[in-house]
């Protein structure tokens, strides 16, 4: 097969590898494969590294894993000289992080800024990708690899007479670098998800006046942020190879007390105690309470029911609390927000909570926002509105693999991957925590490890070996994919409109996009298949097949079901036609 015309014609030879993104995934890969000898470069759409803490500097942004835990672990000079300052570190400190990373391993003189790869084309008689970025710059190399985030690319929503809007327009995920300060101002905002959630109590400490246009609550749980407690910094100091190695021994890829009791076995007042206690810790906590609030209705509702009741004790309108606490989805059906002050920001005089339920936005006027029941009047609004998740930073590049193949086609009923790290047609193409990976449901940084770590292995084997192109199987892809589906019925996930669905762009498809077996269970398959010779992978040397493993037969671990959740857990299987019907 000739090389797609586009592209073609580079005299120059291919680099072993291009790293799309600079922000924690690509600034690894880069360290992880210099170190290995490979020739690799990185090419950035900022002008900074960091990624996610690049582009999001909205006011109040912070990460919503503990900073012990939402760091590398990979080098421990690095470890040792860096100290947080918060349980949950702002995006200021996390972008000092992310440059202190990029010079402490000179990773910069390999990063090309402002620079966004527009196409990429594999050329199959080459065995070489070819690609080209928005700014013109024509580029081979023998190994794709995408590090391109999985929020990075905001969704294209758009609003009647936004055009004619005269005051200013901030969108969370593309703050401007100098800041806003809203002092003196009316301000609205669009949005009530994290980036919302986490901008409002500081927004609302600076204007005049904030509007907060609600469409859907989010559950929100206390971050309880400040410093790190003594006990907790010691406990992660004694030995945090260790505590790492825990972390990265779970299903969320950080330490969250998982509990193997059923809240619906569980007396009331123990259930309130234990809720109560990881109420009081904050974050992600709560979220481990119970085993069967993520598959059991009726478990659920009871978590669901506590969190209402917190909304009710920090909301004093009764009416406002009720706006606010979340009725169409099953409490961590989305991903859950951690806020500083949020509810309490609907006690201040001036926030106002308008319900576009009941009021649907009209559209923009030259001074404001028109819903069906008002005008609103500001100097600024703020878009928190969300991202093409997952699959829109890969999608949206002009990717083709054999055969002038594209991506868009591949993946027109939803993504499809083997083990989120590659795609059946797009040989040497990898993508770091991509759809079909635990992603977006982990700690994305010890993700982001298990795959760089992962993809260095297999590049370094196919080197070894003087092996040319590996790619996945088609059948392994549809293995894969029906396992991530396996792995994802039995819980409630399924049922919330959540961006993990794709439900928050239009005409994109549903499909739940993250492996929701748990990072532990996805790094023992990945390890699996790597020690069966990349199992699932078709590996070549030139045009000569050598080993062509089409098959994915690497089983996870079982766990411990607890018996009361298995009819559950079957009904589901069968209904999705995921288990033959007794
Ligand atoms: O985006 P979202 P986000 N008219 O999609 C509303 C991560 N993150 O940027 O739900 C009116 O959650 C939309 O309403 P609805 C985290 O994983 C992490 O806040 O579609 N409203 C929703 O309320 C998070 O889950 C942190 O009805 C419209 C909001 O906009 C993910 O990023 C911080 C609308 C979008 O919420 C995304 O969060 C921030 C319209 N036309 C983000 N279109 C940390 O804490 C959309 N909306 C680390």
């Amino acid at each position: 097969m000739a090389a797609s015309s586009a592209l073609t014609g580079q005299d120059s030879q291919p680099i072993d590898a291009l790293i799309v993104g600079a922000g924690f995934a690509g600034m690894y890969m880069l360290h992880k494969l210099r170190g290995l000898g490979l020739n690799s470069k990185v090419v950035e759409a900022g002008s900074g590294v960091g990624g996610t803490w690049y582009w999001n500097r909205y006011p109040g942004a912070r990460v919503d894993i503990q900073s012990l835990e939402y760091s590398f672990g990979f080098d421990e000079g690095l470890e040792s000289e860096w100290r947080w300052s918060e349980r949950y570190a702002p995006q200021p400190e996390l972008l000092r992080y992310a440059e202190h990373v990029a010079d402490r391993f000179d990773l910069k003189r390999d990063i090309t800024f402002n620079t966004r790869v527009a196409a990429a084309h594999w050329d199959d008689a080459a065995h070489v990708w070819n690609v080209k970025t928005e700014q013109g710059e024509a580029m081979r190399c023998r190994h794709l690899i995408l590090a391109t985030g999985c929020l990075s690319i905001p969704t294209d929503v758009t609003f009647p007479g936004i055009d004619t809007y005269k005051g200013d327009i901030y969108r969370t995920s593309r703050w401007p670098h100098e800041g806003v300060d809203f002092s003196g101002m009316r301000v609205g905002i669009i949005g009530t998800g994290s980036s919302a959630i986490q901008s409002i109590p500081i927004i609302a400490s600076q204007a005049d006046h904030l509007t907060v246009f609600q469409r859907t609550p989010n559950y929100s749980m206390p971050a309880h942020n400040g410093p790190i407690p003594d006990a907790d910094f010691e406990a992660w100091a004694k030995d945090p190879r260790a505590y790492r190695a825990a972390s990265k021994d779970t299903v969320g890829g950080f330490q969250n007390e998982a509990n193997d009791a059923l809240a619906t076995d569980t007396a009331p007042d123990a259930i309130k105690a234990e809720l109560e206690r990881r109420w009081a810790w904050g974050g992600f906590r709560i979220l481990g309470a119970f085993a069967d609030t993520s598959i059991d209705p009726e478990a659920n509702r009871i978590v669901q029911e506590f969190v209402a009741g917190k909304i009710r004790e920090q909301v004093s309108d009764p009416a406002v609390a009720d706006l606010l606490t979340p009725k169409d989805h099953p409490f961590g059906t989305k991903r859950p927000c951690v806020d500083t002050g949020y509810y309490a920001t609907f006690n201040r005089p001036n926030v106002e909570l308008v319900n576009l339920r009941a009021e649907p936005l009209v559209g923009f006027t030259p001074d404001g926002i028109e819903t069906s029941a008002k005008k609103h009047e500001f100097d600024a609004v703020v878009l928190a509105t969300g991202f093409d998740a997952m699959t829109g930073a890969i999608d949206r590049i002009d990717l083709r693999g054999v055969g002038g193949r594209r991506i868009k086609d591949h993946w027109a009923e939803g993504p499809r991957t083997y083990l989120g790290l590659m795609v059946a047609g797009f040989p040497n193409l990898f993508t770091i925590t991509g759809p079909g990976s635990p992603s977006v449901l982990t700690n994305m940084i010890n993700s982001i490890e298990q795959h760089v770590e992962w993809v260095a292995d297999c590049l370094v084997s196919l080197k070894q070996r003087q092996q040319t192109s590996i790619e996945a199987s088609a059948e392994a892809e549809a293995a894969w994919c029906r396992h991530v589906a396996e792995a994802v019925t039995p819980s409630l996930l399924p049922q919330a409109n959540s961006w993990y669905m794709g439900a928050n762009v239009p005409g994109k498809p549903r499909m739940f996009m993250p492996y929701a077996g748990g990072l532990n269970t996805y790094t023992e398959i990945c390890n699996q298949v790597a020690a069966k010779d990349y199992e699932g992978f078709i590996i070549r040397q030139g045009d000569r097949v050598l080993s062509d493993s089409r098959q994915f037969t690497s089983h996870p671990p079982q766990g411990e079901i607890p018996e009361k959740l298995l009819p559950i857990i079957v009904e589901r299987l069968t209904a999705a036609g995921l288990m033959p019907a007794e």
